[in-house]
């Protein structure tokens, strides 16, 4: 068994989970927050069996795609003054940043 991790744009996060579970994958959606970014996402825990990865993986890759972000610039105040931009950058945030791990045990009580 496998355990896929997939960080997804919130916008995003309906869509890809209304075509997992059509395809009988068994989903947990976790609300986050990007370290970088400070805004919301959605992590995605998805316990599957090891033949039906590639599958679940195509299934992220046409339900959640790249966009661009523009990120405000960040006050120098505490920070280092050298390194400040004071103008909004645009950031391109990708469609789903995925993890596959394996599972060692998996139960139901
Ligand atoms: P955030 O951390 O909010 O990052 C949003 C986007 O900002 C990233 O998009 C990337 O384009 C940029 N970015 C992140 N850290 C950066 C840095 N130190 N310098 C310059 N640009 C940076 P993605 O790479 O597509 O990541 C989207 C979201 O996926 C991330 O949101 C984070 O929540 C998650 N993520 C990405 N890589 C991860 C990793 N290795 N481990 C855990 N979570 C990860």
């Amino acid at each position: 068994m496998k355990m896929i991790i997939a960080v997804v744009q919130d916008k995003d996060s309906h869509k890809l989970s209304t075509a997992l579970v059509e395809h009988n994958f068994r989903v947990t959606k976790l609300a986050t927050t990007g370290g970088f970014l400070k805004s919301g996402n959605t992590t995605f825990m998805i316990g599957t069996e090891e033949i039906r990865v590639n599958k679940c993986l195509q299934i992220i890759e046409e339900n959640c795609q790249s966009r661009e972000q523009l990120v405000a610039p960040i006050s120098p105040m505490g920070g280092n003054a050298d390194s400040y931009v004071p103008y909004p950058v645009d950031v391109k945030v990708g469609g789903a940043t995925v993890f596959v791990l394996p599972v060692e045990q998996f139960h139901q009580f």
